[in-house]
């Protein structure tokens, strides 16, 4: 089964730390391959960033489906262009955010998650109202941390992280804890010992999620809203995403 975990911003360093905590659960007979997008920002941290990572989502699933991928992994908190990447593919394409709620609230009734910049936050929030998990979450959070902070060894991003949750451990009346960024894929046994709460990490478990749908043979459904998009011309930079109708 050939796995494609999409980091959507452009750090490589963070790439290759999310495909190192994908691969390390993955079946045997799973092969992960982390990619980035070679155009966007190198870290995801506003709407706007959201909006440009995006196409970058885009392109990448585009590639997968030259290589016969089998399911897709977005492996952003803000789960950017998901349903555009499900419109493009028959396979399974997985948030991380979406495959975290879902698997918090089956070993908790509340959950805090913990993210890295309050003005992320709000992106965690429409999530949780989208995807209809808002009851579940008692408080989005943040270590107040630039997300490139996890990348730099220096900047205690783990310190303040641990922190937060043992706030939200305190405070919050939860059962568990959702690592609000891709970037913190390789965090979450450290944090699970310093914290004492079940701490669930959106790369792992989108990879699982992915992994059970394959093996049930149930992909992106093409009845409907996430059909493959009409074929049309685009302009400009995006001329050769034109596309002739039925090819
Ligand atoms: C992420 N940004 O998972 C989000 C996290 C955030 O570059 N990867 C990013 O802070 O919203």
């Amino acid at each position: 089964m050939l796995i494609r975990v999409i980091n959507p911003n452009t750090t490589r360093s963070m790439t290759e730390k999310i495909g190192a905590s994908a691969q390390r659960v993955a079946a045997p007979g799973t092969r992960i391959i982390a990619v980035n997008p070679d155009s966007g920002p190198v870290s995801i941290e506003s709407h706007f960033d959201e909006a440009i990572s995006a196409v970058g989502v885009a392109e990448e699933v585009r590639k997968g489906e030259r290589d016969g991928t089998d399911a897709y992994v977005i492996a952003c908190f803000g789960d950017p262009g998901l349903l555009a990447a499900r419109e493009l593919t028959r396979a399974p394409v997985i948030g991380i955010a979406e495959a975290a709620f879902h698997l918090a609230t089956m070993i908790a009734t509340r959950f805090s998650v913990v993210t890295t910049l309050g003005r992320t936050g709000i992106i965690a929030e429409h999530l949780l109202q989208s995807y209809g998990f808002a009851h579940h979450c008692r408080r989005v959070r943040a270590a107040e941390i630039p997300v490139l902070d996890l990348e730099d060894d220096g900047a205690c991003a783990l310190e303040r992280i641990v922190a937060e949750c043992r706030r939200a451990k305190a405070e919050d009346g939860i059962g568990a804890i959702v690592l609000g960024c891709g970037g913190m894929a390789d965090l979450a046994d450290e944090i699970r010992e310093a914290v004492g709460l079940p701490i669930v990490e959106g790369v792992t478990a989108a990879v699982k999620l992915a992994e059970t749908l394959v093996s049930l043979r149930l992909g992106t459904s093409k009845h409907g809203d996430l059909a493959f998009p009409p074929a049309k011309r685009f302009t400009g930079q995006f001329e050769h995403l034109s596309a002739q109708p039925g090819s």
